[in-house]
């Protein structure tokens, strides 16, 4: 399903058509559940859904929090509180935190569900859809909600089909088909995160280009994993290498990513890096803070 949407390639017809969509289904639901990649919320968010959702009220799924920072996510629900914004840190793969999203839902709608009681209607559910950049976790969040694997429509925009009402236990309906929202692609520093995550394919860029810039981001952020992983001499040291690609090119040998030649097959180990980063083998690393420049 996630490599089906990575492959949209965005522009402005694709991003209105996303748009009208999303506006289009808001008024069958009582709230948005957000998702973005708890280790990119600035980049994951979409800079366009706040005016479009200011009448519903939303919940910021941070997913993926298995894969971030501990810490840094929890300076991101500091920083969502303070901002006024409902935010939860879940991790959609291993169902962990639906059960309080699920409540906060509820909570969060209880005007709607107070005068849907005073008209007459009792127990009527609460229904959410959800709505997020592709590889966000929405499709694995509606699954996991569900606790079954549910067909999830219409994954793409433009394409506009009927939905139908997904049933979670209790008092929670979803919409089967989540809103695609187009991530935040404004800067280099943006498009390289969201590669680095998946949200964008590393076959449309050059995927040594990417590493090597994914490289130098990760050993700023997180230098002790990021030397332990790759067995390099640590910043200070006598042996710690100045040169960036020489950098590179000596983590490539460490990890015995070499030609029949001698010289580095950097190629392979752009790919190592890049899946070590997915896979959490350098550390959970979190690329984005809330008090970093946009
Ligand atoms: N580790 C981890 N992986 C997740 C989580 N949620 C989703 N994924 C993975 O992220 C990828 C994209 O998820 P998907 O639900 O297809 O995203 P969608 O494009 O927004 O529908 C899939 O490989 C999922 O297995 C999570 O909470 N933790
Ligand atoms: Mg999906």
């Amino acid at each position: 399903m996630s490599e089906k949407n990575s492959n949209i390639n965005w522009f402005p017809g694709h991003m209105r058509k996303a748009l009208n969509e999303v506006s289009e289904k808001l008024k069958y639901v009582d709230i948005v559940f957000e998702t973005v990649d708890a280790r990119i919320p600035i980049s994951s968010r979409n800079p366009e859904l706040d005016s479009l959702v200011s009448k519903k009220p939303r919940i910021v799924v941070l997913n993926k929090a298995d894969l971030a920072d501990e810490k840094v996510t929890s300076d991101w629900l500091s920083y969502y509180k303070e901002q006024g914004i409902k935010a939860i840190a879940i991790d959609a793969s291993h169902k962990k935190g639906l059960d309080k999203l699920r409540s906060m839902a509820v909570d969060a709608c209880s005007d709607v569900l107070a005068k849907s009681e005073a008209k007459g209607r009792i127990g009527r559910p609460v229904r959410a859809m959800v709505v997020g950049v592709p590889n966000s976790g929405k499709s694995t969040l509606i699954n996991g909600l569900c606790n079954r694997k549910i067909a999830v429509t219409g994954d793409m925009p433009g394409v506009t089909r009927d939905f139908k009402w997904a049933r979670t236990d209790g008092q929670l309906e979803l919409m089967d088909m989540p809103g695609v929202l187009w991530p935040r692609l404004g800067t280099p520093r943006n498009q390289l995160v969201l590669t680095l995550t998946g949200a964008v394919k590393v076959e449309v860029v050059d995927v040594v280009e990417v590493a090597f810039a994914g490289m130098k981001l990760i050993e700023k952020l997180y230098p002790d994993d990021f030397y332990a992983r790759y067995k390099l001499a640590p910043y200070g040291s006598d042996e710690y290498i100045e040169d960036d690609y020489e950098r590179f090119e000596e983590a490539a040998r460490k990890m015995g990513c070499i030609l029949s030649g001698g010289r580095i097959n950097d190629e392979r180990f752009a790919k190592l890096l890049i899946d070590d980063f997915r896979s959490i083998r350098i550390a959970r690393i979190s690329l984005e803070t809330p008090n970093q420049p946009e």
